[in-house]
């Protein structure tokens, strides 16, 4: 469908699918409409897909009357929860009904390079006006989540600046559903437009030591960088969809999602704690409460909350212009109607080390060291990111041999903190800022700004792999790199 058909045949139908269904791979056959017939596309392939995703344009009304146009999966943003069996195998018919190019990434899964959903590992493209299938066995268990792996070079209306994200929910053998209430937070920033004097945040909830800062600083003045003042939790800003409902004594299970493409959120809940049991979807050594999350783009956190402080709460980001602007949704105990409060909370601090364990891992056969440098752009547009000492592409540095274990040393220079993500693999934290653990298992993990975070990664993945900045523009403009087998 054309953006343009889109407008005239009228948004309403679509405004009102708001918040996202689940869909399961076995159920979904009811779930979903037949967007096939929408679509200009090839016949579909063979068999029948255990789900469909719609990639079209989308209306969004995240306050009354304030309704953004974006790109969607079946309908809404985010798309649909999908929830499947790990280890059972499942076709994804993804139907494109724009006029780009898509690519739909797993990410958090182990799975192969050719549909794993990235451009650069050789996973084919979704056509324009086309479709694609993906077939894969989804591993391992836990809170995954889907989205767009397109470029967006320059361009804030592409990507991962769209509302094309939902979770993915991988379910094991044993989950414990020990909850009262399961929710999915995605938080999310809309509309973004460039600024000369992006306010940085990244001093918040990660201040320590500096072990990467330059000696001598580069001076040179900074590019455009990413911004935005229009926020949401799922689909609805602070204030404009319906609360969140719980009881006293209700125990929450809440899956946190940074589904933007700019920046690291804190979020906190006045007279509450979270109760972290997973990181990126892995079960923690070391489940704590804490007053605070820090959540880069492309992390998700599982945590408990106990619900013994009867009230009517916001849950939101701690920074008032952020968090006014859209960034938190209303918690309403039975029976309380008072106003909602916040509290700004006291710390404002994260450390992964925290829900790691004590111990060391077993030495490396080979220690890589990723050198992360921001060039500022001069006179130029936009910086550059360099990795060892050049953008994207490298060639032949990051070659691994399969069954070996690497320890990846990321020495970030720049003065951003900076989420990265490596596709198709786990990676155990060894090692920030100074501080070691073990036992926590990631697959984007925030380097703070001129901070070094250590890694160790078994190679059992053979294929080509990405590895990434998860802000869309630092990745566009040259921070990625792509590993490979020998
Ligand atoms: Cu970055």
């Amino acid at each position: 469908m054309k953006r343009r058909e889109f407008l005239r045949l009228g948004g309403a139908t679509v405004i009102g699918a708001g918040t996202a269904g689940i869909v399961s791979a076995a159920r979904q056959s009811q779930a979903m409409p037949p967007m096939q017939m929408q679509s200009n596309a090839a016949p579909a392939p063979a068999g029948k897909a255990d789900i469909t995703l719609n990639i079209a344009p989308i209306a969004l009304e995240l306050v009354p009357n304030r309704i953004i146009s974006t790109i969607g999966y079946n309908g809404t943003s985010p798309g649909p929860i999908l929830r499947m069996r790990e280890g059972v195998p499942v076709t994804v018919d993804v139907i494109n009904d724009t006029d780009t190019a898509e690519f739909v990434h797993w990410h958090g899964l182990l799975i192969p390079s050719d549909v794993d959903g990235a451009d650069e590992e050789g996973t084919p493209p979704i056509p324009p006006n086309g479709r694609q299938r993906y077939q894969f066995t989804p591993k391992p268990a836990g809170t995954r989540w889907y989205h767009t792996h397109s470029m967006a070079p320059g361009d804030l209306h592409r990507s991962t600046y769209t509302g094309q994200f939902g979770f993915l929910m991988v379910e094991g053998a044993n989950n414990p559903g020990q909850y009262d209430q399961e929710i999915f937070l995605a938080l999310r920033d809309w509309e973004p437009f460039y600024t000369m004097a992006a306010m940085d945040t990244d001093e918040q909830g990660q201040a320590g030591p500096q072990p990467e800062r330059p000696a001598v600083l580069d001076t040179r003045p900074n590019g455009l960088e990413v911004t935005s003042v229009m926020y949401s939790i799922n689909d609805k800003a602070l204030g404009a969809g319906e609360p969140i409902r719980v009881k006293q004594g209700d125990r929450v299970l809440m899956h946190l999602l940074n589904a933007s493409a700019i920046e690291n959120r804190l979020i906190s809940l006045p007279g509450h704690q979270f109760h972290i049991v997973a990181l990126d979807g892995n079960a923690v050594p070391n489940p704590q409460p804490t007053e605070t999350l820090l959540i880069g783009p492309g992390e998700r956190i599982d945590a408990y909350v106990e619900m013994n402080h009867p009230g009517v709460w916001i849950l939101g980001e701690p920074a008032d212009d952020i968090r006014n602007a859209g960034l938190g949704v209303v918690i309403e105990y039975a029976n309380q109607h008072n106003e909602p409060q916040w509290i700004a909370p006291k710390v404002l601090f994260w450390d992964y080390t925290l829900f790691g364990k004590a111990g060391t891992q077993p030495a490396p056969d080979q220690t890589i060291d990723m050198v992360f440098e921001k060039v500022p752009s001069g006179a130029g547009k936009f910086n550059l990111f360099h990795v060892n000492g050049k953008p994207y592409p490298h060639e032949k540095e990051f070659v691994l041999k399969k069954g070996a274990r690497y320890r990846i040393v990321f020495h970030n220079k720049t003065d951003d903190a900076h989420p990265l993500h490596m596709h198709r693999h786990l990676f155990e934290l060894v090692d920030i800022n100074g501080k070691p653990t073990a036992g926590i298992m990631k697959d984007t993990v925030i380097v703070p700004f001129y901070g070094r975070a250590t890694v160790d990664l078994i190679a059992d993945q053979p294929g080509l792999t990405l590895f990434h900045c998860h802000i869309q523009q630092h990745m566009d403009f040259g921070f990625k790199a792509l590993f490979s087998y020998e």
